[in-house]
Order: C-alpha cells, then structure tokens, then sequence
C-alpha cells in the first residue's frame, strides 16, 4: 500500500471537494481518497504505487488544478 499527498487549487465548497473525490476514486487502484477543503490537501492511498500522472488528470477533469 503506498499513499500520496497532493494539493489541489481552486475548491472554494463541499461540491468541489465531492467532484475531485468522485474523480480521483475512479483512477485504477486507489484504494482511499481524502480531500481537505480549507487546505487543499488530497491524500489518495492506493493498492499499487500511484500514478501521479492519472491522479492529475482526475483532477483536472474534476475542473480543479494540482498546484
Ligand atoms: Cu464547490
């Protein structure tokens, strides 16, 4: 199991925080997803090592950016 910090700009509410969350969790592997509002903190635990650049792209799907 490995896990992985990361931080997220641009969530300004609870919706934000619940789309990067829906987003993330669907990135092969992840196994645990948890945002932080306030701090912009992502901590995503995964099965396998994590592919930051998949995580990356989840976000910004989400329509979020990692700083
Ligand atoms: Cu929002």
């Amino acid at each position: 199991m490995s896990t992985a910090t990361f931080t997220v700009t641009g969530m300004t509410c609870g919706h934000c925080v619940a789309s990067v969350t829906e987003e993330v969790q669907e990135v092969p592997g992840v196994t645990g997803v948890d945002v932080v509002l306030e701090t912009g903190a992502l901590t995503v635990t995964s099965d396998s090592s994590i592919d930051e650049a998949a995580v990356k792209e989840a976000v910004e799907e989400a329509g979020y950016q990692l700083s």
